[in-house]
């Protein structure tokens, strides 16, 4: 069963910290709110559909390099000694698995702890390992990142290759990044690996319409946001009067979603007892989605601590999954 270091023991988030963190966002000149508060369950119901977007070429080309280098990945993630493989956001691990095919497949000496806040996808997924890949000691964690990782420590003399995939490492601020990618070092030993997926610099043209789908779905999952804030903090936003706004740019490589206030709006949230203004237009920055060059992902890799090992892309250079060691 899955182990859960959750915060709270029922699986549900942290109330208390979301109102904080949504004060603390709304009350600033620039509004913002964090796009971590995305995936509830409504949430990651709609990024599993942005994930089939014709639109959304992340996942697709994520499958490309993974498909067409498991071999060789695999080969690099361990010799014959026994190694944690700990999965940061497994989710439905959907990607994943095909790596964990091959080293079934090869009988490689390793367990797999995949670690989601979502309690219901990490039971899922336990179940769905057991069914599909019954040879493989799986201990799936519920919880942030870094409790997981701490968790570990205590197993430090064992090998691990920490995967992080899907470019999630691009939701970070460029500090946080560092601050992410340092922590992580900082629970490993030399000869420990990072397999990173990350979005590659590419045309606008391909970026934009990846967050700004045609058939809407991406804009529900932006707005998604304004409702859990209805249903857990009591909050009354009209989610008809805000529209899903991104926007690209190129010299930074950020794809930045914003939800705009199409009028001039008062919103109330009960749990902070507190109602806030919004001017017609005035826009709440919702998300960041980094895109990078390689020379980027390397330097960015060398500042906390990693070397690049090797680099695996698609056919069309769009993403790329990079393994650092230590
Ligand atoms: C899950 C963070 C990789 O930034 O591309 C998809 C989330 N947001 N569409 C991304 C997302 C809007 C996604 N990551």
């Amino acid at each position: 069963l899955p182990i859960d270091l959750s915060i709270k023991q029922d699986g549900t988030a942290d109330t208390a910290a979301f109102a904080k963190d949504v004060l603390e966002g709304l009350s600033r000149t620039n509004k913002k709110l964090s796009s971590r508060y995305f995936y509830d369950k409504e949430g990651s119901r709609l990024f599993q559909k942005i994930m089939h977007l014709s639109e959304y070429y992340p996942t697709r080309c994520e499958h490309e390099v993974l498909t067409g280098n498991k071999q060789d990945i695999i080969s690099k993630f361990a010799g014959d000694s026994f190694f944690h493989l700990i999965d940061l956001g497994a989710g439905d691990a959907l990607k994943t698995k095909i790596l964990l095919r091959e080293l079934d497949k090869q009988k490689k000496q390793f367990d797999y702890v995949p670690v989601d806040i979502s309690g219901d996808a990490m039971h899922q997924l336990n179940e769905n390992l057991q069914q599909e890949l019954p040879n493989i000691e799986v201990q799936a964690v519920v919880g942030e990142y870094f409790k997981a990782l701490e968790w570990l420590h205590e197993n430090k003399a064992e090998r691990k290759v920490v995967l992080f995939l899907g470019s999630n490492i691009g939701n970070f601020e460029d500090d946080e990044s560092i601050d992410f990618l340092k922590k992580i070092r900082s629970y490993l030993n030399t000869g420990d690996k990072l397999f990173m997926g990350v979005d590659l610099r590419k045309s606008p043209d391909v970026i934009l319409p990846a967050y700004n789908d045609a058939s809407g779905v991406t804009a529900a999952f932006n707005l998604n946001l304004l409702q859990r804030i209805n249903q857990e903090l009591g909050a009354n936003f009209d989610l008809t009067a805000f529209q899903h706004s991104p926007i690209y740019h190129p010299q930074k490589g950020v794809m930045k979603s914003y939800l705009v206030s199409t009028k001039a709006q008062e919103v109330h949230i009960k749990a902070l007892n507190k109602t806030f203004s919004f001017d017609a237009w005035e826009a709440i920055h919702t998300e960041n989605s980094h895109k990078y060059s390689l020379k980027q992902v390397e330097e960015l890799g060398l500042t906390c601590g990693f070397t690049v090992e090797a680099v695996f892309q698609d056919e069309a250079s769009q993403f790329a999954d990079v393994l650092f060691t230590v």
